[in-house]
């Protein structure tokens, strides 16, 4: 409580708390950065406040000004628009709602940069998001809970936070999956005590036979899962698992409740204060590869983690500065331009960075992906990372790197693995969303049709990629009847496989409006055989693709292609970047998301000349 009553005395006294009217000129302040919190009721965002506070201490001549909206969105869109006014460089803002408080961001987004953190908005009219992937922690709570149950027959209640809130939906989604098909384990009943300890204690005590006749008790907040606690000791019962997340430090955070006993396990959940001010300076001083999305790592906390936990920390990599760090890749292939342009960033980008690279190329073959990544646990590099040929097939071997003590970076495509550890960051595109932007382009693009035939040509069979482009297009193309994936057929993601799959579609189909390829080279494949066919690719048949290549932005510009939905090869940058912080000691986080746009052939002229790829 003392340690509190400090924490906020500080923050009175070195945040200009937003009461008071900031005149920007009077002061040598390089920096202004305004923070949007939405409530200070939550311990989770007085840690929130305290380590943006801290960390912008590291930054000489940085100025943070709070303002708080007390649960309120009408507030705290009050708030953004006040901020901006005071001259703010930068608005962090914590949303208290999702869809109502978008608008207010977009507005602030289009005159300075805002990063986004804690609960998503709607769209992408922001310069970074930052959270915990909710719908994983929801998960690894109902895993928990599978593992402690076995095949015991076990009751479960559930307290969440605000009914309404998109951290909450999440959490509850990824339980249920979790659950949803154990006949041993029953969610009897789920009730919101609004994030609040004393709102689960007085709902716990009101029905305290259902309680007493359950087994286990999730709170989505280890605030509430104390409450639950507080509870049960009035009424004697001290027989039940209750977990919790968050896992904040300090006497009534988390990490003590689970070191106590108080609590069986949390699920950490970092408020990314620390890192939205890091990469807020990163936007300020306009450092190059900068995500869009960084997903946060959860991770769950029992009284056995927690002494690993304690074990790892601070950890000590036992490097001097001068040690040079040594990185292992392996890369998947040269099947594309797109890949070419990836290799090239990733040397590049080693050697601006002093990083020494060990490079290997699988030349598509994932046995040689494997073979290359083990040479690299031989040869003790400091990081492994790796461009995953297809999704599964890894287990074993990342289980190796870890027995070896070297983290493991996906580098733009995703693993299915058992256990998620086995991963320490994936720096990926949002393929999902790529595939929904080609399908949102061509419905626009042809909604005064109402039978448009669509033929596709998928990426390499099991690689990320390919399966989320085609679940991203088929889900938002499903959703009208004048538009249908009348054939798809795999084309590796190589420019004469691109050419051999349309001819084939061309002598099977009479009429084909619409190619959608999985990427440029594919599409560009396609182009020679729809002219060779006799037909105007662009105009007979439409074509939509991704990576936003240069040769793409050649064909948009003869009116051959119509439209390239980007996912950018240059993540050399940011891997280096990543290879750096955690030699450095610091926690990765567990996804980053990098940015991208969609080019319709009517810019083309305009952005060729700055295509960097
Ligand atoms: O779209 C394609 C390459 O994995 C995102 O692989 C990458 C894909 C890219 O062959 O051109």
């Amino acid at each position: 409580m003392k340690k509190l009553l400090v924490i906020g005395a500080l923050f009175l006294l070195t945040a200009l708390f937003f009461s008071c009217s900031f005149e920007r000129e009077s002061t040598d302040i390089q920096y202004l950065i305004g923070v949007a919190q939405a409530n200070l009721s939550e311990p989770w965002r007085e840690v929130m406040n305290t380590e943006i506070l801290e960390t912008a201490k590291s930054y000489p001549n940085v100025r943070v000004v709070f303002a708080n909206a007390g649960n309120s969105w009408e507030k705290q869109e009050a708030d953004i628009d006040k901020l901006i006014r005071s001259g703010i460089d930068l608005l962090i803002v914590s949303p208290v709602e999702s869809r109502e408080i978008t608008p207010a961001i977009g507005r602030a987004h289009s005159l300075i940069p805002v990063i986004v953190i804690d609960k998503a908005i709607e769209g992408y009219d922001y310069s970074l998001f930052i959270g915990v992937d909710n719908f994983l922690v929801g998960k690894q709570a109902g895993r928990f809970i599978k593992r402690q149950a076995g095949s015991d027959e076990i009751k479960v209640i559930e307290i969440t936070g605000s009914a309404d809130s998109l951290p909450v939906a999440e959490r509850m989604h990824g339980f249920r999956e979790e659950l949803v098909e154990l006949e041993n384990i029953h969610l009897i009943e789920s009730y919101s005590a609004d994030w609040l300890r004393d709102k689960a204690q007085d709902i716990t005590t009101e029905n305290i036979d259902l309680f007493s006749g359950s087994d286990v008790v999730f709170a989505h907040n280890d605030a509430m899962a104390f409450g639950v606690y507080r509870a049960f000791a009035e009424a004697g019962i001290n027989d039940k698992i209750i977990i919790g997340i968050d896992g904040l430090t300090g006497p009534e955070g988390g990490l003590a409740l689970v070191q106590a006993g108080i609590l069986e396990a949390t699920i950490t959940c970092p408020t990314g204060g620390t890192e939205a001010v890091n990469r807020a300076m990163d936007i300020l001083s306009e450092r190059d590869g900068l995500p869009k999305k960084i997903f946060l790592r959860s991770s769950l906390m029992t009284q056995s983690t927690l002494k690993e936990h304690y074990a790892r920390l601070p950890r000590n990599t036992g490097r001097t500065p001068e040690d040079p760090i040594v990185l292992g890749f392996a890369q998947l292939g040269s099947e594309s331009t797109w890949r070419e342009a990836n290799t090239k960033s990733i040397i590049s980008a080693a050697e601006e960075s002093g990083i020494t690279l060990l490079f290997e190329n699988a030349e598509l073959n994932q046995g040689k992906q494997i073979a290359a990544i083990r040479s690299f646990i031989e040869a003790e590099v400091d990081v492994i990372a790796f461009a995953p040929i297809v999704s599964t097939g890894w287990d074993d071997v990342l289980k190796e790197a870890k027995a070896a003590g070297i983290p493991v970076i996906c580098s733009d495509r995703t693993v299915e693995v058992a256990d998620e550890t086995l991963v320490t960051t994936y720096l990926v595109a949002d393929f999902i969303e790529e595939g929904r932007r080609a399908a949102v382009w061509l419905v626009d693009e042809t909604r005064n049709r109402d039978d448009v035939r669509i033929v596709e040509i998928g990426g390499l069979v099991g690689s990320t990629p390919a399966i989320d482009r085609a679940n991203g297009f088929a889900d938002f193309i499903d959703r009208f009847d004048t538009h249908q994936i009348i054939d798809s057929e795999p084309g590796d993601f190589i420019r004469n496989l691109g050419y051999d799959v349309m001819t084939r579609f061309l002598l099977r189909h009479e009429r084909i409006d619409a190619v959608y390829a999985h990427n440029d080279d594919m599409a560009l494949g396609a182009i020679r055989a729809i002219e060779e066919a006799g037909l105007e690719p662009g105009s007979d048949i439409l074509i939509v693709s991704i990576d936003g290549v240069k040769d793409a932005f050649q064909a948009m510009k003869k009116g051959k292609l119509n439209c390239t939905v980007e996912c950018s090869p240059l993540l050399g940058p940011q891997l280096m970047k990543a290879v750096q912080d955690y030699v450095n000691g610091e926690e990765l986080p567990l996804r980053i998301i990098t940015e991208e746009g969609v080019f319709p052939m009517e810019v083309a002229k305009e952005f060729f000349s700055s295509r960097l790829y």
